[in-house]
């Protein structure tokens, strides 16, 4: 590995001489990203100018409170970017108001149901096992804990999220919040009825756009900014910022919001993190950054046809944004397998459990596959049609060493002709 290259892109020429084990593991983890697919939907590649910022001595500051009323002197510069952090992603979302101090999407979720709710109040939200998230009132999660939480799915047959149901299920339950939002769900959701079916039940209505973030930004996926009193997105996804999260809201539940945040849920915003919030929501502001999510989609498209070619079965029959849901079940093998065969040529994906699966959560039936990151390397069609082969022998050929060493050097040389991006 060319050294000099590490040390750019890492900055590790200091750490190596004071911690050489810490090194050498971000230096190895510098060559797996180099030269593995990352097919994990919810991951992606930040750009050097978001690491740098991220990297940056803003690592060094208290600043608890919000910019021009803290509790600690000397916040003068890294208001200045919190600011530019909250303007920029209010005119990217056009939200009426930003936070961006959670330190990632769980914490958001949180915030706001901690702003709005008291424990025991009843909240409607996804099944984690139709795709939805642990913080949507999973039982192992707080969400599930405090609040008293009621779970919608998707239809069996169309496996698409059924609006009527949602709707008698919620003026059934009567929450006082819903939450819409997914982290497996390969289609596009109807916001604007979720909206309708809130005002129509008397619930808040709260989105977590966490995976789609980068769509709605470019406008390829319905915003729900207009239609939700929240929407929560973590901003290290699709929108390929640095790890965290942010919560737009209306200007009438901004001082709720804020408080719930800070001092309610979290103690010293992690300003070195949202100075690279604001250069990845500059980044996102360009033209390009909606090209790079046409891009996304296109490939996403490309990728559910060419498995379909193949005979794979696909959750919801295909997919309107960055991610598609195998169902395995057909091939004689299960998502954890899956994983890990694929993790034995280099390509990176994760086990999900599909609706109605009969495995457990730790076994599942179905592989999740996302575009954003595989993207940002520039890949397009022709290398998504490659890649779906290559997984497809990499499943048929499981017990056949030779052809899965064969599989592995055309991923390395797939990785070498659409290296890492920088800025
Ligand atoms: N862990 C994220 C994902 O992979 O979708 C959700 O929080």
């Amino acid at each position: 590995m060319n050294q000099k290259l590490v040390a750019d892109q890492v900055g590790a020429d200091c750490l190596r001489q004071s911690d050489p084990e810490i090194a050498e593991i971000i230096e190895a983890e510098l060559d797996r990203q180099r030269n593995h697919l990352e097919m994990i939907a919810s991951e992606n590649i930040a750009s050097k100018a978001v690491l740098e910022a991220q990297g940056s001595v803003l690592t060094n500051k208290y600043a608890e409170g919000y910019p021009g009323a803290r509790y600690y002197g000397g916040c003068l510069q890294v208001d200045r970017a919190e600011e530019l952090a909250c303007s920029r992603a209010k005119k990217l979302f056009g939200a009426e108001h930003v936070n961006v101090q959670p330190h990632a999407g769980a914490p958001a979720n949180l915030a706001v149901y901690f702003a709005m709710l008291k424990p025991g109040d009843r909240i409607l939200g996804m099944d984690l096992a139709h795709g939805g998230h642990l913080t949507h009132g999973s039982r192992v999660n707080l969400s599930g804990t405090y609040y008293k939480a009621f779970s919608y799915g998707v239809d069996r047959q169309t496996e698409r999220i059924d609006l009527e149901e949602v709707r008698r299920q919620a003026l059934a339950i009567r929450p006082k919040m819903i939450v819409a939002g997914a982290s497996a769900y390969p289609r596009r959701i109807d916001f604007a009825a979720f909206g309708d079916i809130a005002r129509e039940c008397g619930a808040h209505l709260m989105v977590d756009i966490a995976h789609i973030a980068g769509l709605v930004a470019a406008g390829l996926h319905p915003s729900p900014v207009p239609c939700a009193d929240f929407v929560t997105t973590t901003t290290h996804k699709t929108l390929r910022g640095p790890r965290g999260g942010m919560i737009l809201c209306r200007s009438k539940y901004a001082r709720r919001i804020d408080k719930a945040v800070f001092p309610g849920l979290q103690g010293g915003p992690l300003m070195h993190v949202i100075a690279a919030k604001a250069v990845a929501l500059k980044e996102a502001l360009q033209p390009t950054f909606k090209l790079y999510q046409e891009r996304v989609k296109e490939n996403a498209a490309v990728l559910a046809g060419a498995l379909q070619d193949y005979g794979f079965r696909l959750v919801a029959g295909g997919t309107d944004n960055h991610l598609v849901l195998i169902d395995l079940r057909s091939r004689g093998i299960t998502g954890m397998e899956a994983e890990q065969v694929l993790g034995r040529v280099n390509i990176t994906a994760n086990k999900n459990a599909i609706p109605f699966d009969p495995e457990s959560p730790k076994i599942t039936s179905g592989l999740r596959l996302g575009t954003p990151a595989i993207t940002s390397r520039g890949m397009g069609a022709d290398q998504v049609h490659e890649i779906a082969m290559l997984i497809q022998e990499a499943l048929r050929y499981r017990d056949n060493p030779g052809r899965l060493s064969r599989i592995k050097e055309q991923v390395a040389n797939l990785c070498r002709r659409y290296p890492l991006r920088g800025c």
